[in-house]
């Protein structure tokens, strides 16, 4: 059995969420010849609908409000003046489908945000209740970035990194059996498809067209998450997607790639390209923020012509001095340009949504100011991002000496609701930039 655990947050927004890499993981089991399940604790599927509990509707793309249920805070987040919440299915919904499956031999779970395990912890101990005899198995995110950490989650086995990486290890020392397919990361093309049949809802499915990031930004986890980049031909990416168009009527795709525009000539050029020649009738939506250096009058006129519905950017500072330090992944006349584009392209400014990074170390309040002002002045929409410091990463050491809080020893620190970088002032301001953020001067 496979299981995506619950958020446990102050708040969690369901933009187009889905276990990924469980879903990866479910079709390298299956043809190995293992029989799988799968439940997604953040999946409201109709025959939850079905219970006594109302859940919140989706929003014309899928994405929308989840299910939420105030919990006590965990001891080192009392003074959190928020209501802490468990995100996804109420919990006797999660023991009701528990009671439809036999006990399993094994039980995969996955994590995503570091700070997020509580959830995951807690999945565990529910899991072991119900099945004391499975052998449990944790990976994923919080389990690859705070590796030592999870050894506590009550798991039995914690397995770090790309699963694609350690598969021959799980297959033949952990289910001990022998290797019938391996998957190999490196070529990205003969990888199958996640088995989405798993899923009850498929409204909207997340594509990879590539893994990896070629710049290395010093607030970014991607390059230890995939140490390479590594990307799909574009007919490959098209073919998947047509699949889910077809095999489940899926008109929504949302590309969790790092770098789906880099080097645009090479793939989202021909990719959008096919999109158009194959009529097809779909949305494209990318949350997770797209390059602004790659954004030429072609790019942006096939991103609009090709359905990218929700357009998403990083841009992070508009303090020259802070782009170059932290990657050089824009500078500011790139950004102009870029909006100048996407509007002559026919977006508006509701459209283009630009990730502004607050509460960094060191960053002044008038920072973020200007960044927000720079953002509205160009015609797009300011999208606040609170720094969450991540283990691991460039700037982790500077997070680290930054902060009030202890965020080696507790992954709950680095929850972005908390700044923990930043300085009081900037934790005082944040509502009102908030606010001007959301503002739409003329
Ligand atoms: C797509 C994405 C999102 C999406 C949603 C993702 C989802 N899964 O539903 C959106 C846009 C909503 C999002 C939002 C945010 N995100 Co985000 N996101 C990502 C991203 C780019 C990819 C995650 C992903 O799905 N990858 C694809 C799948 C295939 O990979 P995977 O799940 O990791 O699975 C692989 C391995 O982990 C492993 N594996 C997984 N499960 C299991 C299980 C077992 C048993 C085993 C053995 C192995 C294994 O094998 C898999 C295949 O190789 C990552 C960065 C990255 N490159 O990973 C950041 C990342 C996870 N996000 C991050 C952050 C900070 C955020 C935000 C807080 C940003 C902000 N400040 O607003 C928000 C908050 C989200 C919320 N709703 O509240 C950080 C994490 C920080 C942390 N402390 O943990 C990351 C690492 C990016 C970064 N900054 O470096 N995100």
């Amino acid at each position: 059995m496979l299981l995506n655990p619950w958020i446990y947050d102050f708040s969690a927004y369901n933009l187009w969420i889905k276990p990924l890499g469980l879903y990866y993981l479910a079709t390298y089991l299956r043809k190995n010849g293992h029989k799988v399940s799968l439940i997604d604790c953040l999946e409201m599927d109709s025959s939850n609908a079905n219970s006594a509990k109302a859940f919140p509707k989706t929003k014309m793309f899928g994405e929308g409000k989840f299910y939420a249920e105030e919990i006590a805070k965990p001891k080192c987040l009392e003074g959190v003046p928020k209501k802490y919440k468990r995100y996804g299915l109420p919990l006797c919904l999660l023991e009701k489908k528990l009671q439809c499956i036999e006990e399993p031999d094994f039980i995969f779970i996955t994590s995503m945000m570091t700070y997020w395990y509580p959830g995951v912890w807690d999945a565990i101990k529910v899991l072991k209740n119900f099945f004391p005899q499975s052998t449990i198995v944790l990976g994923g995110i919080y389990a690859t970035l705070c590796y030592e950490h999870s050894q506590n989650s009550g798991a039995d086995i914690v397995v770090a990194g790309a699963v694609e990486d350690s598969f021959r290890y799980i297959q033949e020392n952990i289910l001990e059996c022998p290797v019938k397919y391996l998957p190999n990361k490196e070529e990205p093309d003969n990888l199958p498809y996640p088995a989405f049949e798993l899923a009850s809802r498929t409204d909207y499915v997340p594509i990879l067209a590539g893994r990896g990031c070629p710049f290395r930004c010093s607030y970014c986890a991607s390059q230890i998450l995939n140490s390479q980049f590594f990307r799909r031909t574009p007919t490959k990416v098209l073919d998947e997607i047509e699949f889910y168009l077809e095999k489940f009527g899926t008109r929504n795709f949302v590309f969790y790639d790092d770098a789906l525009l880099y080097d645009s000539k090479g793939f989202f050029l021909p990719f959008a390209k096919m999109v158009l020649q194959r009529k097809m009738a779909i949305n494209f939506h990318s949350p997770n923020g797209l390059h602004l250096s790659e954004i030429n009058s072609d790019v942006a006129e096939m991103l609009f012509a090709a359905g990218f519905k929700t357009i998403r950017f990083g841009l992070e500072t508009s303090n020259p001095q802070r782009q170059k330090e932290s990657g050089g992944k824009v500078v500011n006349e790139q950004f102009v340009t870029a909006m100048k584009m996407l509007h002559e392209a026919g977006y508006t400014q509701e459209d283009i949504g630009v990730y502004i990074l607050c509460g960094l170390p060191e960053q002044g309040v008038k920072e973020v100011e200007e960044t927000i002002a720079f953002v509205q002045k160009n015609r797009a929409k300011a999208i606040l991002a609170e720094f969450s410091p991540i283990p691991h990463t460039r700037l982790w050491k500077e997070a680290l000496s930054h902060s009030e809080y202890d965020l080696a020893k507790e992954p709950l620190f680095q929850n972005n609701t908390l700044l923990p970088c930043a300085s009081t002032e900037m934790r005082e301001s944040l509502q009102r930039l908030k606010t001007i953020s959301r503002q739409t001067p003329e």
